[in-house]
């Protein structure tokens, strides 16, 4: 049996049309993005016209309860497929009832994880099979593609002890080391694919550090200049 998905994403794998922006921001568990894109998020609105934080699983109604039923433990079994097809479809939910409008009024959108979380931890840590399940989020989505894909790179062990002095570890950051590696694996080699849309950014040393390194990643991309 032929196991793998052909989906025909409505539009070539281009950036949008729309006169915003959208910048997700991805890496491991407790890599310091939420952190990083409130800092961003406060630094943008000082110079900019609208700016949208936004998370996933999540953003939308349908997508934060999608959100405690993956995440959270005790909802029962979830197979891998469950599981990738659940975040499809908060993703789905989110591109077309948030993201897409949102950058279609001109703003700027900060996302907290995005279809390559879905390629690390379902494609690469479940096995699905990068591909399939990039494709699916394509279909998902309607092929909506961000601007800039922000990389944030740390060893395992300081990712674990931020996510760790956070609070209890949910279903995700509950997972061994080995399927941990092979999700930064991703990150890294996607962003090595596609350089005109990644910025691989060293996450470790101080909160001000790694927030200079993301404004220097974002400000030609926004036209903030120098
Ligand atoms: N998932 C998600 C999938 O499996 N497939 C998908 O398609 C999607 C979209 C989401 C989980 O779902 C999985 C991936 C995730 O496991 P989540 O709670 O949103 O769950 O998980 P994370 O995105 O990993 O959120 P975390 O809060 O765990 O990590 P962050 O946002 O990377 O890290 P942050 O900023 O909260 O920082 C963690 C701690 O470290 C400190 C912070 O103050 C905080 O206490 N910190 C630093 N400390 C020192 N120096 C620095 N430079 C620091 N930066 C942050």
């Amino acid at each position: 049996m032929n196991t793998s998905l052909h989906f025909t994403p409505a539009t070539a794998p281009n950036a949008h049309t729309c006169p915003g922006s959208f910048i997700v921001f991805e890496g491991g568990d407790g890599s310091g993005k939420t952190t990083q894109i409130r800092l961003l998020a406060d630094a943008l609105r000082q110079k900019l016209k609208k700016v949208t934080v936004t998370r996933e699983p999540g953003g939308t109604k349908i997508g934060e309860k999608l959100r405690a039923l993956v995440l959270e433990h005790g909802n029962g079994e979830i197979d891998a497929h469950t599981e990738a097809l659940i975040f499809a479809a908060s993703r789905a939910a989110h591109a077309h009832q948030l993201i897409r409008p949102c950058i279609e009024r001109g703003e700027v959108v900060l996302c907290d994880r995005y279809i390559d979380s879905s390629a690390a931890y379902q494609g690469a840590g479940r096995g699905l099979g990068i591909d399939t399940i990039v494709d699916l989020s394509r279909w998902a989505t309607n092929d909506l593609t961000p601007d800039l894909t922000i990389v944030l790179d740390v060893p395992l062990a300081v990712s674990r002890e931020r996510a760790g002095a956070r609070g209890a570890a949910d279903r995700m950051e509950s997972e061994s080391d080995d399927f941990h590696a092979a999700l930064s694996d991703t990150f890294i080699q996607r962003a090595a694919a596609d350089p005109a849309r990644y910025v691989v950014i060293d996450a470790t040393g101080t909160l001000d550090d790694v927030h200079q390194r993301v404004l220097d990643a974002v400000s030609a991309p926004l036209g903030l200049g120098a």
